[in-house]
């Protein structure tokens, strides 16, 4: 079965078959993770992306990676962090689990996240990284995936990982 892995540092530059992008419902880009996405990939994935006509939240929908070195990009769309009692675990959730099945569907072997909704969206960063490797250990076995990586653009980030993978690798 496949490892899961802590990598820092920028998601638009890893080699993987895909990505995942932290986006919003309209799915057009914005700034933070999803900015970067579509200035690595081009403006063809926003062409791609205005064809899909948005995405419902705890969800996520698949584009090429035009210039990117990934081959796909998962565009899912996390929760606003709202106090917690608006299901956003399960929003999150959602997030992992349609990624992952988006994986089998593409036959992606590797794949790498961001921590979706942790950034402008202010979901608590411990709650967001407990949920995400939970979910994906979930669906792994289904996924057909060989390499899952957390991509963490700042320390602390990386350190929660380190730390939940580290207690039960
Ligand atoms: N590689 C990996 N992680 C990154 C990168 C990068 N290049 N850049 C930022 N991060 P955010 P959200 C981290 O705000 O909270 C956008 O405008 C960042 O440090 O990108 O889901 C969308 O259009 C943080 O840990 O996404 C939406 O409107 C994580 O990615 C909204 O922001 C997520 O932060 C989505 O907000």
């Amino acid at each position: 079965m496949a490892q899961l892995e802590v990598i820092r540092g920028d998601i638009t530059r890893l080699t993987v078959d895909a990505i995942v992008n932290a986006a919003n419902t309209s799915l057009l880009g914005g700034g933070g993770v999803d900015g970067a996405i579509h200035r690595a990939a081009g403006k063809e994935l926003l062409r791609a992306c205005q064809a899909l006509g948005g995405c419902e939240t705890g969800s996520a929908r698949a584009t090429p990676g035009f210039n990117l070195p990934a081959k796909w990009v998962f565009h899912a769309v996390g929760p606003v962090w709202n106090g917690g009692s608006r299901h956003e675990d399960e929003l999150l959730a959602g997030c992992y689990r349609r990624s992952m099945e988006l994986a089998r569907e593409h036959q992606a072997k590797s794949i790498a996240f961001p921590a979706i909704s942790t950034g402008v969206y202010r979901f608590p960063r411990q709650r967001a990284a407990e949920i995400a490797v939970r979910t994906v250990r979930e669906h792994l076995p289904a996924s057909g995936l060989d390499q899952v990586i957390f991509c963490c653009f700042d320390e602390e980030t990386a350190g929660i990982y380190d730390a939940i993978l580290t207690a039960r690798p």
